[in-house]
């Protein structure tokens, strides 16, 4: 059965590669399995249809016959564990994998979407420069952390995992704001995930679409 997503109908990332539509569709491409791509307005977003998919009225989902998921997160854990080549077989190694998939999302996005609020959002905000260091200076704390885990290793636990699909997803979104560069085992890592065919298909594809909506 061909899984269906749903992705900006245009990005605000201006075909950067940057929503969490990508994380989905490299995934799919890491394990082989076609898909189909269903865009999405902001107001549509906001609206029953949509809401009956994912009750926070964002993208991306997931369909698979019976099955709607939300959460970039989940859907990843759902294809890696469906199919092979992006969770180890062994239980153990399995399980830690996953762990990394947690940290991707729970410890080390966080802070850095607090940042992209930070510099979207709350720009004219009187406390706007007080508060960006400390904020930046949590996501240094992390990527120090992470770095340090790393080490001279190609990816975190072994062969590349669902854990390292998303982890170079979210440092992906540092890319601008130049504090990956303070780290470069950690900018290696990332080009190193940029550079598999998967990514590059997953890639491409997000940005025919995006071209698409701004030529046609
Ligand atoms: N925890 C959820 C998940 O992991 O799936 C978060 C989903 C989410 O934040 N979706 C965003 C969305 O639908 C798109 S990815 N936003 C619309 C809304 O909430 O109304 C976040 C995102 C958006 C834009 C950029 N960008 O332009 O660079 C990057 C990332």
């Amino acid at each position: 059965m061909i899984p269906t997503i749903t992705v900006f109908e245009r990005s605000p990332d201006g075909g950067r590669g940057l929503a969490r539509d990508m994380r989905v569709r490299w995934a799919l491409e890491e394990v082989g399995q076609p898909y189909e791509v269903r865009p999405v307005s902001f107001k549509a977003m906001k609206e029953g249809a949509h809401l009956a998919l994912h009750p926070f009225g964002q993208i991306p989902t997931y369909e698979e016959g019976d099955l709607a998921l939300f959460e970039s997160g989940a859907i990843v854990l759902h294809i890696a564990e469906r199919h092979a080549g992006l969770l180890p077989d062994d239980a153990t190694a399995r399980a830690r994998a996953i762990t990394w998939m947690f940290a991707a999302v729970t410890t080390m996005e966080p802070p850095i979407v607090e940042r992209e609020i930070a510099v979207l959002l709350e720009r004219d905000e009187s406390w706007h420069a007080q508060r960006l260091p400390l904020v930046e200076g949590r996501i240094r704390h992390r990527l120090g952390e992470l770095s340090a885990r790393l080490g001279d290793a190609d990816w975190l636990d072994g062969a590349f995992s669902a854990g390292d699909l998303l982890m170079v997803s979210v440092l992906l979104r540092l890319k601008r704001s130049g504090l990956l560069e303070e780290y470069p085992n950690l900018v290696a890592y990332v080009a190193r995930g940029e550079a598999r065919p998967a990514y590059r298909r997953a890639f491409a594809a997000q940005l025919a679409l995006f071209t698409a909506g701004s030529t046609g």
